[in-house]
């Protein structure tokens, strides 16, 4: 009885809007990180879409795949039991609101603070094996934040900007404000069935870009993130589970001075198959100021895009928005 009405309350979009997949793979750019070219290309592509996909990188497999068969035990306990391991706000379980706007989607989650060593995380209590789980979040998250301070520093090293370090302590930084979300797309095939014939398909999480730095995902081999191109058309991302997909944040953007792109991107629920997804969004100390790095500044000519906040006021504001919304709109110079 409850879908149909659960339905009513979940966005669907148009799918006439999409790029074919046909030519999908040849527009993500792919960095293999032991390339000697990798910051060339990685700035290409953090510039033209602000998404690449990244091969070559040493993340074990095993904890991966331990972590993701974790996350389905718990997603695939019952409504009760997960429901102790909420609210969402500010860490734990969620299902189907997302943020504390009226935003809905059909996804089920986990949000976890990832600093300092996840001990704010004891304040989640996961139903089941929770040391395990903790201790497999703990080793991926450090995984991806190596990771990604690497793609960090192939950027300041591309972009010449000194020290090579000025992007990547912010997420090495103990009070870094990181975080992490498993999501749970479940199949859905009858709503699934309503959303086709009227010639749509269902939102598992409506468009937004993320506020952070950089984030990187990682999903089972289910399709369904799409991003955004320049012209408004949405990009189906197909999935790789043994890949991992970077994209640049609203906070990048703002110190790149729009040089980068925070991409927007969604997730469609069109699949029949069950959608786990791992993000890493890598986020700066609440205290850290944001704005064009003045390094950067010195081309003749060159305009500052943005006026400088800390990462603190920022948040603040975003968490008071609706997801689509332009969270940077309100920080351009006028
Ligand atoms: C989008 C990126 C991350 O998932 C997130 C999201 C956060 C939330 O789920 O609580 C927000 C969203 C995200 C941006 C606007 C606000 C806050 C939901 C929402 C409507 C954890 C984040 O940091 O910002």
């Amino acid at each position: 009885q409850p879908l149909v009405e659960n339905f009513s309350h979940i966005k669907t979009c148009k799918h006439n809007n999409t790029t074919s997949s046909d030519h999908t793979a040849s527009i993500i750019p792919v960095i293999d990180l032991l390339a000697p070219d990798a910051n060339t290309l990685i700035i290409k592509a953090c510039q033209e879409l602000g998404f690449f996909k990244v091969v070559n990188h040493d993340v074990p497999i095993d904890n991966i795949t331990k972590l993701e068969s974790e996350a389905l035990k718990f997603f695939n306990m019952s409504q009760i039991e997960k429901d102790k391991a909420g609210p969402a706000n500010p860490f734990g379980y969620g299902n189907k609101r997302i943020g504390s706007n009226g935003d809905v989607g059909w996804v089920e989650y986990l949000l976890f603070t990832t600093n300092p060593e996840l001990t704010h995380n004891k304040s989640i209590t996961i139903p089941g094996n929770s040391l395990l789980f903790l201790g497999l979040v703990k080793e991926y998250v450090s995984a991806m934040r190596n990771m990604l301070c690497m793609v960090l520093e192939k950027i300041a090293e591309g972009l010449k900007i000194e020290p090579k370090n000025v992007l990547s302590r912010m997420l090495r930084d103990e009070k870094s404000d990181s975080c992490f979300r498993l999501n749970h797309y479940p199949p859905c095939p009858e709503l699934q069935l309503q959303a086709l014939s009227s010639g749509r398909n269902l939102i598992g999480f409506g468009e937004h870009t993320d506020p952070q730095v950089i984030s990187v995902v990682r999903s089972n081999n289910t399709s369904g993130l799409q991003i955004s191109l320049r012209d408004g058309t949405w990009l189906s991302v197909p999935p790789d589970p043994y890949s991992f997909f970077i994209n640049v944040g609203d906070s990048l953007q703002v110190m790149s001075n729009g040089r980068f792109r925070s991409v927007r991107h969604r997730v469609l629920a069109d699949s029949l198959k069950s959608r786990v997804s791992m993000i890493y969004f890598g986020g700066p100390p609440l205290s850290e100021k944001i704005g064009p790095l003045s390094c950067l500044m010195e081309e003749p000519g060159e305009q500052i895009l943005y006026n400088e906040f800390t990462w603190s006021e920022y948040k603040k504001s975003a968490y008071k928005t609706r997801l689509g919304d332009n969270r940077l709109s309100l920080f351009e110079k006028k």
